[in-house]
């Protein structure tokens, strides 16, 4: 591997993905390639200057571009991060889902294919899954049944690029992770908003009773991860990677309260997002027993970590919540509230 594609760089866990392997792989190039739509930012690189770091414009659905970047740079790795990743947006509209989760991984693939790439890493979810009940935990062989746009169309991209796997021979890997938290993670999700909200004495919005459960990984970690199943993986594979820490959403949205010594009173249940997956648990004995892969994070570091990452860069995210994203605010939480 020398020149390596990493779609959607300018998002929450492509940019904590770079930050970390532009300084461990001094000898690799690393081409981000990314559409900047309203989750990806270029301050999310600041610091990224090395001489191994290229940034490219380009949206992954526009099959003439990144075929151009493709040649420009000599690819010969790819690992697709690019993706529309919020849930309640697919609600709004799946067209964006379809076209880059899908559309976009599928041009994606049909250029590694055709410049003959040594692999192919595709970024997918735990929510392909499904939902579990109190019981059980999602492994690499339980049934695909995915419950929302979303995850529908992650599932087809992990699908199609198992099959030019096995049509093409391309070397395709795929990682399934539970949800992340850290540094840089855009505002409209569960922890950063938490966090914001309170800071700003603002209510905090959760779903229904608040009793829906995640498995919280710290980006860092499945950063690591990943760089373990580009390494070591085994092509055609299929590995989960979770944090094996489980918390329900009001308890998490306590705690936050607590470390920010703001009160509870702050908490307000709204109306539940359609079709909410009530929990999702990740099995990683996989990648823990073949690649040697666990979490170095435990969550009392991790969280705290990130709430002082955003104590220490109000200037970052008071820019996102001033621009557009107030009408997604207004319209996603005014709904909520009918
Ligand atoms: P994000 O929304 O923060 O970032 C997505 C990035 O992709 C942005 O920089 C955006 O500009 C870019 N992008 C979107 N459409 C594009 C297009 N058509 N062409 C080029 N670039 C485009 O997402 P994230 O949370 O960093 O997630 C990254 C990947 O990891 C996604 O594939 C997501 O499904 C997966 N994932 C996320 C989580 C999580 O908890 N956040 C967990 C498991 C898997
Ligand atoms: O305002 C909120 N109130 C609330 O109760 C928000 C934004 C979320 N929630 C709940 C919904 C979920 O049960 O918190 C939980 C986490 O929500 P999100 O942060 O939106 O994450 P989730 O829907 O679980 O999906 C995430 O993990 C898997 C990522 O967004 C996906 O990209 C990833 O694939």
């Amino acid at each position: 591997m020398k020149n390596i594609l990493v779609t959607g760089g300018c998002g929450f866990i492509g940019s904590n993905f770079l930050r970390l392997m532009c300084t461990k792989y001094p000898n690799y190039n690393f081409v981000n390639l990314d559409k900047l739509t309203y989750a990806g930012n270029l301050e999310n690189l600041d610091g990224v200057n090395s001489a191994n770091y290229f940034f490219e414009k380009v949206d992954i659905c526009d099959s003439l571009k990144v075929k151009t970047v493709f040649e420009k740079y000599a690819i010969d790795t790819v690992i697709n991060f690019a993706a529309e990743s919020h849930v309640d947006r697919s609600i709004f509209g799946a067209f964006d889902f379809i076209q880059t989760n899908i559309v976009g991984t599928q041009i994606l693939l049909e250029n590694a294919k055709e410049f003959q790439v040594e692999k192919f890493l595709q970024i997918s979810t735990d929510e392909v899954y499904g939902s579990l009940s109190d019981t059980g935990k999602f492994t690499e062989t339980t049934p695909l049944h995915p419950n929302s746009t979303y995850s529908a169309s992650k599932s087809s991209a992990d699908l199609i690029a198992l099959a030019y796997h096995h049509t093409f021979g391309l070397n395709v890997l795929i990682t399934r992770c539970s949800n992340n938290y850290g540094p840089y993670q855009f505002p409209e999700k569960l922890i950063p908003l938490m966090i914001i909200n309170a800071l700003n004495n603002i209510s905090l919005p959760i779903y229904g009773n608040g009793m829906n459960v995640r498995d919280w990984l710290y980006v860092e970690d499945h950063c690591l991860a990943i760089d373990s199943v580009l390494h070591i993986g085994k092509f055609g594979e299929v590995y989960n990677i979770g944090g094996n820490n489980e918390w329900r959403n009001i308890d998490i949205v306590k705690l936050i309260l607590k470390k920010l010594n703001k009160p509870e009173s702050l908490i307000a249940f709204v109306k539940d997002r359609l079709g909410h997956d009530f929990r999702y648990a990740i099995d990683s004995s996989k990648i823990t027993n073949e690649l040697n892969w666990k979490p170095i994070y435990d969550f009392e570091n991790g969280i705290s970590n990130t709430i002082n990452w955003y104590l220490e860069n109000k200037t970052w995210w008071k820019k996102i919540i001033s621009g557009e994203y107030k009408n997604y605010y207004k319209l996603q939480y005014e709904k909520a509230r009918s």
